[in-house]
């Protein structure tokens, strides 16, 4: 049996019992600690727990361990590197990070930065930079680092020393836009292309990610796509950072999935941006709980080696019980006061604590450091971290924020600080030992020696024996072919008279792809918990849902035809019930081209309305790296997922998606225009290398798909085709529609035609989105271009020399055709989904909503007689023969 957790308990407060025999158990337990190891006294207690548990004794439940190191002493190993070179090639860049800042701030004030991050993180990352983080395992991709977003000055200052950022970058650290070479405030791979690779700095979305990586590269290694090799993740969080949902929401996962190719370091400075993170308690405690119970390795790093000595010399346990006894308010004042305070109010609690640091000075005792400032017990606890087997491993190390940075060090005020005092810079200069010129040194300005020092040539040197500089990122695109359009032949033939959704004719197409002999296993299907909202039982049979375990039952309905097949090389994510989780997944695997080389082409299917504004902000992230793919938002329109109701019914999916500027959005109504826009998605992201991805609404209600018309694809694509023309060819009226509702307005052009005599084109609209893009890049170009002849946006060349007032429908919101309001003004007027949803039938909701048929109609009579081409009293008939009650509520405000 292995123990992964093995550690000394400390008994409960004996309530009355007889201490002497305590103290017999404890000498007995030491002794089997000594004489047999750790491992077999872990077993002891675990058998002991048991027996317990069977004779009705509940033992304490033991999530936390003493306020000190894991990692004893007695068992570190030594540092392997030349400390005093490292030291100084720190301290460089402590100080390139710091005048980045410094400088840039006093040259444009409020341009911003942080200075109190990365002092805290310094050497938790340089141990890592120097000795542990892999850039390659020969051909294979090495380790994945998500650095914390605000400590990028000191990424930065690092690349500055090595020679891969230029200081004329450095000197444009958020200076973006003026036509040289600049720096992104954080991490950035939209524009920072070949350099970051995981956009961190919108807390909690890195970890999530980082837990989602680790389980991806599982899946590629299971799936034989890529080879196993010892790589691993690691994640750089900031303690405040554990509040966000998203940061510790995932960490049972990790341990379900045992990926001890995971490691999470916990930047625990006790502070975030306003002030403390636990004043009243103590961070790193409640996340040892938090952690040790979802079942990771957890290794605390608390106390540098200067204080061994004094844990060492205090026999009775007193100076722990101090330890455990402060808060962290307290912790912070004593980093932020100094060391005459530290005496008194840390020591001076108990007169035995005040004689163990008799000998000591005020600056001595100032100076015992945190763990995570100290090489050797942060090199000690990286070590542990990668050796360990079965399961993640989190490091929480304790650090100063602001560590350094003379009076705002540990202030509450110090992570909105941005420039240093002369005397500051004096101070910070010296608490480093920095080796830069007095005149650098004044002026704050950064600093890279000229000549290869032996700082630089050490520096150099551990890159290149762990394989190469890092954060990279690598922008080539391997290029993939496209199946032809035929390929997708069943969608495009139509359904023969069959009533299906257009989930149907998209789940028929991605089981085509899956058995594509290229692309097939390079498809990665995700989905939460939906599986059979959209029809998937089929694929699950095909191919299997990826589980690392394989399946360790026999399912119930094994006798049946599609039955849940779970295989160790399965193919399918099955996330379970969380979005974020699969939107993690959708991520690793939509950006697995640059990661892994390996174009792995995501399709996340979900329930549209728990989509962009359920996990909005990591979509955003996704698009920032760049990430390849297809989210399908299935279930889609506000009256076409009848029953569900206002938290269900989706009518801003497409709003939403609008606004991220690498989403390609498409909406619609027919399985050969969705064959059409997948086929050319992957042509556009995987054969031709556009770093876009694309989102495209999937609806449930039944219809009989039509063959595709000749012609249509480019229309398709743009956004806008003519579906079906007035009969006579004489419209005086343009109806647009989108998704199911394009059925509406056809029905609509026949109720217009048979009973009014009003003849009107039907189009179809597939993306109101990319025709307002496609506008505003022509008007723009005309306005840059005034001496060249106009351009004319697609929308006004599609509709050349078409007549009449148009009425757009969607099961989207108005906004949504009102995209186009300034290239088709007071022609077009705008049906659609505006307020909150209901739980009834498609009929009783279009009506609803007013996106009906008869709504539809009516609104083309009433429109086309306030242009007097139709009598304004027909039209209030009209209304009323369509059933339409002028004075009922408006649904926007329902
Ligand atoms: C989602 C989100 N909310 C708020 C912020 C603004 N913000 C930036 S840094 C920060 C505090 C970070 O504290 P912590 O995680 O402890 O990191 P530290 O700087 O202390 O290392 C906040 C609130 C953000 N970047 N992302
Ligand atoms: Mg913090």
């Amino acid at each position: 049996m292995v123990i992964m957790n093995a550690y000394p308990i400390t008994p409960a407060e004996p309530v009355e019992s007889d201490q002497s025999e305590i103290a017999e158990w404890l000498e007995a337990f030491d002794q089997i600690i000594d004489e047999e190891g750790p491992i077999q006294a872990g077993e002891l207690l675990e058998a002991l727990v048991r027996r317990a548990h069977e004779s009705g004794v509940e033992p304490p439940t033991q999530l936390h361990t003493p306020y000190k190191n894991t990692i004893p002493v007695e068992q570190e190993l030594p540092y392997p590197g030349d400390r005093e070179v490292e030291r100084r090639i720190e301290a460089l860049i402590r100080w390139n990070a710091m005048a980045m800042v410094h400088r840039q701030n006093k040259k444009d004030s409020g341009i911003g930065g942080h200075l109190a991050t990365y002092s805290s993180l310094a050497t938790l990352l340089e141990v890592g930079f120097n000795h542990f983080f892999h850039a390659t395992y020969g051909d294979q991709p090495g380790d994945m680092i998500y650095f914390q977003g605000h400590a990028s000055p000191g990424v930065y200052a690092r690349a500055f020393l090595e020679g891969r950022i230029t200081e004329q970058q450095i000197l444009n650290f958020r200076h973006e836009t003026r036509g040289e070479p600049g720096l992104s405030s954080y991490p950035h791979p939209w524009l920072m292309p070949d350099f970051w690779r995981f956009p961190t700095v919108s807390m909690g979305i890195g970890p999530i990610n980082a837990i989602y990586q680790a389980r991806f590269m599982r899946y590629l290694e299971n799936r034989n796509l890529i080879e196993k090799t010892p790589r691993k993740i690691w994640a750089y969080i900031g303690d405040g950072e554990t509040d966000e949902p998203e940061t510790l929401g995932a960490l049972t996962l990790a341990t379900r999935e045992k990926l001890d190719n995971l490691i999470f370091v916990v930047n625990c400075n006790l502070q975030r941006l306003d002030g403390p993170v636990r004043g009243n308690g103590k961070i790193i405690s409640e996340l040892e709980g938090a952690f040790r119970g979802a079942g990771w390795n957890v290794i605390k790093v608390i106390w540098g080696s200067d204080w061994d000595s004094l844990l060492a010399r205090d026999r009775t346990g007193l100076l722990l019980k101090r330890m455990e006894e402060c808060v962290d308010g307290e912790y912070q004042s004593f980093k932020a006061k100094g060391g005459a305070y530290t005496r008194e109010h840390f020591f001076g609690k108990y007169p035995e604590l005040l004689e163990l640091v008799r000998d000591m000075t005020d600056q001595q005792i100032e100076n015992l450091h945190r763990g995570g400032h100290d090489p050797k017990k942060v090199y000690n606890a990286y070590l542990r971290a990668i050796e360990h087997k079965g399961g993640p491993t989190v490091i929480l190390a304790k650090t100063v924020k602001g560590y350094g940075l003379g009076s705002a060090q540990a202030r509450n005020a110090t992570h909105q600080e941005k420039k240093l005092t002369e005397e500051a810079l004096v101070s910070f200069r010296k608490v480093f030992s920095i080796p830069v010129p007095d005149e650098a040194a004044k002026e704050g300005v950064p600093y890279r020696p000229e000549k290869e020092t032996p700082e630089i040539a050490y520096l150099k040197e551990r890159r290149k024996q762990l394989g190469g500089y890092m954060p990279a990122r690598d922008k080539r695109q391997p290029k993939l072919q496209a199946p032809a359009l035929d390929f997708f032949a069943d969608a495009l033939a139509g359904s023969r008279g069959r009533a299906v959704s257009t989930t149907m004719g998209f789940v028929s197409m991605l089981r085509a792809l899956l058995k594509h002999p290229e692309m097939g296993k390079l498809v990665v299907p995700i989905v939460p918990d939906e599986g059979r909202t959209f029809g998937l039982e089929s694929a699950i049979r095909q191919v299997g849902i990826y589980a690392s375990q394989g399946q360790l039952y026999t399912p119930h309905d094994q006798d049946i035809l599609l039955y849940y097949r779970e295989e160790k090389d399965g193919q399918i994510l099955e996330e379970g019930i969380t979005e974020a989780g699969s939107m993690a997944s959708f991520t690793a695997a939509g950006t697995a081209y640059s990661n892994y080389r390996l174009p792995s082409i995501p399709f996340y299917m979900y329930y549209s309305m728990f989509g962009f504004q359920r996990v909005g902000d990591m979509i955003w992230a996704f698009g920032d790296a760049r990430g390849k793919g297809f989210l399908m938002g299935g279930t889609g329109g506000r009256t076409t997922l009848s029953g569900e109701g206002l938290q269900h019914c989706d009518g801003h999916s497409i709003v939403m998606s609008s606004v991220y500027p690498t989403c390609v959005t498409y909406d619609p109504a027919f399985a050969y225009e969705m064959a059409v826009i997948v086929q050319d998605g992957l042509r556009r992201m995987y054969q031709k290398g556009e770093d876009v991805f694309y989102y495209i609404t999937m609806y449930n209600e039944d219809y009989a798909m039509p063959e595709m018309p000749k012609g249509v694809e480019e229309g398709v694509l743009r956004g806008i085709y003519k579906y079906k023309a007035a009969a006579d060819g004489k419209p005086v009226l343009q109806l647009f529609g989108s998704g199911p509702i394009l059925n509406e307005a056809l029905k609509a052009q026949a109720i217009l035609a048979e009973k009014y005599g009003v003849q009107a084109d039907v189009w179809s609209v597939t993306s109101y989105t990319e025709l307002r893009r496609d506008a505003l890049a022509t008007d723009r170009w005309n306005l840059l271009h005034p001496a060249e002849n106009e351009k004319q946006p697609y929308i006004l060349k599609a509709l050349a020399g078409v007549e009449g007032p148009i009425i757009a429908a969607s099961d989207y919101m108005k906004i949504v055709p009102d995209q186009l309001s300034p290239w088709l003004r007071e022609r077009l007027v705008s049906l659609g989904t505006d307020g909150f949803g209901r739980s009834d039938n498609r009929t009783y909701l279009r009506k609803h909503f007013e996106v009906s048929a008869e709504s539809i109609a009516a609104a083309a009579l009433s429109r086309l007689s306030r242009e007097k081409k139709f009598d304004a009293k027909k039209a209030q008939k009209a209304l009323q023969e369509l059933g339409i009650d002028p004075e009922k509520v408006d649904p926007a405000k329902a």
